[in-house]
């Protein structure tokens, strides 16, 4: 029921956002060659900076003072491609203030990118205004402080809102399909709350994601603003523009500002959650007028994603591994009960209890070519020798675990009504002579989904066909999912795995003992 996931002309994930060829106006980019560092590229707002608009082929010493010129060449000679915060000295103006930067080497170039130091902004800080390592170590407690997932989820995004100041802070999880959920939200009064909605998998292309992985803060300070161009936007010895994939102020992808503008924000901010180097999430940002951050705000946000990524990720493996503790209890329960057993076919009512638990299943098919054993909730012995069949015309090592939250999806030729309650299957074959199959059912989960806007109003027919762009409506949006159960997690896998080899041994063993009695 998201025709938009199901698209595959999509001009989305296409744009190559990373090659934008201008920065947003509260910045001003540099980008010299690495080897000799002469300037390839300048953004036409250089002047602001500098006094004046350097010729391409400038020697980058030309340009800054000594000291700068020394900082920069560590980083060009450095070996990660990490983007430096640094104070510089612009060569001309040597009695001036210095010049807030952060400089970074990405694809054969030294990029230098300047702003507004903090102080001269004339930022207005209220006395009470914390600095900002006091609102970091202020945030790191709360978050130690936190026992449960939902009390973290609410920590970070408050902590953040309270730190950086702007006016909604949400915690968006991407789920296994690339759609997300707002699961934790701290917003100003008099806005509508976000918390509970869910948005389609395409509002971030797959291509912006893959960035977020690289850049973990991304500033968006005006959707009003108007961008500065790079010059040249390709230099003669090059296929491609600059490559802006790391720049603090790549300008935006004409599409996401729509989108921004039809939600009504004027200034975003996200922070990249990244865990095991996948992007678990964002702490996604918004503010209803204009908010460039500054270097400082940036590096503080970019240090909140990276302790708020380890609270996280510690926190879900303390629960994963308690839900393990207490499955591992009924396997070993299981296995014990069918040491002491001789006929598995008889027995295995008494072992249900406890091995329903070890995946959580409300039902169970035992069976071999020719014998078949139902217990709790499944479809009919039809119908489960129907799947196995399809499952054995599979390659082995590809059905030795295999699951389903939606049998209707992966076999939709089976009737509804014979495979009753059941939804979902989770396919442990055995390769022993009394039991061949085992396979575990889950019932239907009915689930109902608040979308944020009608998901599939992303798609609209355009000349040559259909394409994809920012919805118009955000009003809530109700979708009920059926036929599918919940879905099997990485626990269930690797508990069922384990029951595998736990079961092969057993069975192995026996059939070794019966050998040796027969002979
Ligand atoms: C980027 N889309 C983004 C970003 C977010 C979202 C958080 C990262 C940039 C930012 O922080 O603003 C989406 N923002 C959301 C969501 C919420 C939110 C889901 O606040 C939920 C509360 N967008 C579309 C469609 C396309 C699209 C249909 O809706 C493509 C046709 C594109 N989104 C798009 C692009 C970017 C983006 C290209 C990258 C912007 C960039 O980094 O330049």
């Amino acid at each position: 029921n998201n025709t938009a996931s199901s698209v595959d002309l999509t001009n989305c994930d296409r744009e190559p956002i990373h090659l934008a060829g201008a920065v947003q106006p509260h910045g001003a980019l540099l980008a010299f060659q690495l080897g000799d560092l002469t300037l390839r590229h300048a953004s036409t707002n250089i002047p602001q900076w500098l006094g004046t608009m350097p010729e391409p082929g400038t020697p980058l010493a030309s340009l800054l003072d000594d000291d700068s010129v020394l900082l920069l060449h560590k980083v060009a000679t450095g070996l990660r491609a990490v983007v430096r915060p640094m104070q510089l000295r612009s060569r001309a103006g040597e009695s001036q203030a210095s010049l807030s930067a952060a400089a970074h080497v990405y694809k054969g170039m030294l990029i230098v990118e300047l702003e507004q130091p903090r102080v001269a902004n004339g930022t207005s800080k209220k006395p009470e205004e914390l600095s900002l390592p006091l609102q970091l170590t202020k945030a790191n407690q709360r978050l130690q402080q936190c026992l449960s997932l939902p009390e973290l989820y609410q920590a970070i995004t408050d902590e953040i809102r309270d730190m950086s100041g702007f006016d909604r802070v949400m915690l968006y999880r991407f789920a296994e399909d690339s759609h997300g959920e707002v699961i934790g939200e701290s917003v100003v009064a008099g806005k509508e709350p976000f918390l509970g909605l869910h948005y389609p998998a395409t509002d971030i292309p797959e291509q912006a994601r893959r960035l977020y992985v690289l850049n973990t803060v991304r500033s968006i300070g005006d959707v009003n603003a108007n961008p500065v161009p790079i010059v040249p936007s390709c230099h003669a010895d090059a296929e491609l523009p600059l490559d802006l994939s790391l720049s603090c102020f790549r300008a935006v992808s004409p599409i996401h500002i729509e989108y921004l503008q039809n939600m009504g924000v004027q200034a975003s901010m996200s922070i990249s959650i990244v865990i095991d180097n996948q992007l678990w999430g964002l702490i996604a940002c918004h503010h209803y007028s204009a908010k460039p951050l500054l270097l400082e705000e940036r590096a503080a946000c970019e240090i909140m994603g990276l302790v708020a990524g380890n609270y996280l990720s510690a926190r879900v493996q303390s629960e994963v591994n308690k839900e393990r503790v207490r499955r591992r209890q009924h396997y070993h329960h299981v296995l014990d009960q069918i040491t002491r057993i001789t006929n598995i076919w008889q027995s295995v009512e008494k072992i249900w209890p406890d091995l329903r638990e070890i995946v959580e299943a409300s039902g169970l098919a035992v069976a071999t070519d020719r014998k078949c054993h139902l217990i709790g909730s499944t479809p009919d012995t039809q119908t489960v020798q129907a799947i196995i069949k399809r499952l054995e015309a599979r390659p082995e090592d590809a059905t030795k675990i295999w699951s389903t939250h939606s049998l209707a999806e992966s076999f939709p030729e089976l009737s509804t009504q014979t495979v009753g309650a059941a939804c979902g299957c989770l396919a442990v074959r055995l390769f022993a002579p009394d039991v061949n199959w085992l396979l575990f059912f889950r019932d239907e989960y009915v689930s109902e989904v608040t979308w944020a806007g009608n998901p599939e109003k992303s798609t609209i027919k355009s000349g040559d066909g259909v394409r994809l762009s920012p919805r118009k409506s955000f009003e809530e949006w109700k979708t009920t999912v059926h036929r599918q159960s919940r879905r099997w997690s990485l626990v269930d896998r690797e508990m069922a795995e384990e029951l595998h080899s736990g079961l092969m041994e057993l069975l192995s063993l026996r059939a070794a003992e019966l050998h040796r009695l027969n002979e």
